[in-house]
Order: C-alpha cells, then structure tokens, then sequence
C-alpha cells in the first residue's frame, strides 16, 4: 500500500522549493484547509442542521440574495484569516469593501487574501456540488501598517498561491503556488486531506462544453455561432457533437474539465454587458490553476492573468478550459 501524503507534509516538503520561505505562506495554506473542513462539515450537515439552508434576507454588493450558508462560510474564512497572524487583509464576495485587520499581529501579516466563500450557492438548497475559491498575494504596503485596496487590486500574474475547495461526492482541495496543481481528498475517517490528484494536467483538448445556453440569444452571435455551428454540429471522426455539461457552479464545471478536457463559457450578454463572474476572485484564481495545469484562461479576447483590476468587485467575461478549445472559441470572437 503506497504511503498516503497528508496536505500538511505536501506543504512541508514543497516549502524547500523557496529558498526564501519562512513558513508563513505554508502556515496560511494550512489555515485554509482548516476552514475548509469546517465549512465542508457545515455543507454536508446543511439539511439536517436549523437555520444553514435557505436566504439570509439579505443581498451583498452585487445584489445577490446571501444564502445562510455563504455568510456563515464568510465567517469561518474571515476568522481563521484573522487569527492566523499571516493575513493583514481581505476581501470576498460577501462583503462590499476589502478588510483591513486591525491587530498589532494581524497588521504584520504579509498576506492578503481574495476568497469567495461559497460558489455556485444558488445549487446550496438542492444538494449540488459547490465550492470555495482563493487568491493570495504578498501585500505591496508597509508591514505593520494596514493593507490597502492597492494591496487588493493586484494582476493575477502576481498571485503568490491560488486554490478552491469542491463540495462535492467528496471534498476536494486543488492549489497552486506556481509550481504545477496538486488535489487532494479529504478523508472525514481521519480528518486529513491526503494526495490523491498529483501534478495535475488539464488535458490539451476535450469534447465537454459548459454553458448557460438560456443566454444564447443575448451574447454576441460569435459565441452563438461557436456553440451551434461547431460544438453543436455533428462531424464524422471530429468528436463532435461535443458533450454540453453546465452544473452552474463555476468550481464544479471547471474541476470537471480540469481533469477531463473541456471548455467553461461565461460570456457578457446584453444583460451583463461585463460578464458575471468576478475577476479578483473566481476568474483570477482559477485563471492560475488553468495555466498552471496547462490549459488556457481569457476573456475571449485576453488574458485574465494580465488584467489590470480596477474595482473589488469587478466582472470580466471568462473562458477557461483546455488550451485547443478555448483558442478554438476565441477564433469565434475575431
Ligand atoms: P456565486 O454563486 O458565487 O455568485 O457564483 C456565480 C455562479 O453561481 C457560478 O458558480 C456559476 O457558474 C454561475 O454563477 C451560474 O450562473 P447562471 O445561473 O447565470 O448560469
């Protein structure tokens, strides 16, 4: 039986990769999968536990309805970040303005951290897969003064480590920090997270699209065009017509292509002129797995990692997926 290798020891032996490392950033990664079994133990017991399923009654600053679930994964994010002693700020999708944390040890922090919390929270009530997402940038700011929207509004080419936890048939940790995509499976038996994913590939090519089609008549008929006139279009020996797949949780929709092939399209519409999903924390941080695995992530038209970010909750359209198809959709746009 080959040796199983907890996420903490992966941690611990790749921190010899940075020569400069003084564990911070491992103590941060650690921090993370903790919250992640905290939320994780809050997904799975949702239905049996009073008061996890179902609206806040509440809407955050996009003006989405906040699942109980959401603000109660804010929380535990928020608080493990905040006590942790590596994070001087952070900003999610629950809450409108960045944080800067206030305590002597937190304003020492190198680390800020760009999360969102609960993805995909409209499958919350009927038991579909979701999941959380992070960013995480050395702060640009004095230490010991407190972080700044500068410190937040970095280009995703300058992420130090990104990652998402999966809700799903399992629960599932995927990072980076620039050095290949790992996974690793949480074992509820022993608490652990353990290596089950090593040195993910996204394969180059893939036959799955995922898309809300109910938005096909409001998109811009280059993408109309793609999905109807070739993902849609049946080729002898050409592997079409391609598999449509759409979960409607990012994260899920994306692991699954992650290890499969495939293409994840969230397009702007006439509706959301600027796409849906939000730069800083769904795109940027998935953008960096997707390269660092092999694959590809634009707006159609650019590179997410090169965006310069001008607002915290900023959207962009989002293609991401195997490296063939997304160039293949993007010839679409041209
Ligand atoms: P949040 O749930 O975090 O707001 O995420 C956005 C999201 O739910 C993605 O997970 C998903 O891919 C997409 O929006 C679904 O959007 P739509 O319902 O318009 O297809």
């Amino acid at each position: 039986m080959s040796k199983l290798t907890t996420l903490h020891e992966f941690i611990m032996d790749r921190q010899a990769d940075f020569p400069f490392a003084s564990g911070e950033l491992s103590r941060l990664l650690s921090d993370i999968a903790v919250a992640a079994k905290i939320v994780s133990k809050d997904v799975r017991r949702a239905g049996l536990t009073e008061n996890f399923l179902g609206n806040e009654g509440s809407t955050n600053i996009q003006g989405e309805e906040q699942q109980k679930l959401d603000v109660i994964a804010d929380r535990q994010f928020i608080n493990m970040f905040k006590t942790g002693g590596e994070v001087c700020g952070i900003a999610s999708e629950e809450n409108d303005d960045f944080m800067a944390f206030t305590s002597e040890r937190a304003k020492k922090g190198k680390y800020v951290v760009l999360f969102d919390p609960l993805d995909g929270s409209s499958n919350i009530d009927v038991n579909v897969s979701i999941g959380s997402i992070f960013s995480i940038y050395r702060r640009k700011s004095e230490a010991g003064s407190e972080a700044t929207l500068e410190d937040m509004l970095q280009m995703g080419c300058d992420q130090v480590a990104a990652g998402y936890v999966l809700y799903g048939s399992s629960t599932m940790l995927v990072y980076t920090t620039g050095r290949g995509v790992n996974g690793f499976t949480l074992d509820p038996s022993i608490g652990e997270f353990c290596l089950s994913h090593h040195n993910m590939k996204m394969p180059e090519n893939g036959r799955i699209y995922a898309m809300n089609e109910g938005n096909i008549n409001i998109c811009e008929p280059g993408i109309k065009k793609y999905v109807e006139s070739y993902c849609q279009q049946t080729l002898e020996g050409a592997s079409r017509p391609y598999s449509g797949r759409y979960i409607g949780s990012l994260v899920a929709d994306f692991h699954r292509n992650l290890i499969k092939g495939g293409i994840y399209i969230y397009p702007d519409t006439t509706t959301d002129p600027e796409g849906k999903l939000r730069l800083l924390y769904e795109c940027n941080p998935l953008a960096f797995i997707a390269e660092q695995a092999g694959g590809l992530a634009t707006t159609g038209r650019e590179r997410i990692l090169s965006i310069q970010p001008e607002r915290l909750h900023q959207r962009v359209p989002f293609f991401v997926g195997s490296k063939t198809m997304v160039e293949q959709a993007m010839s679409f746009l041209k």
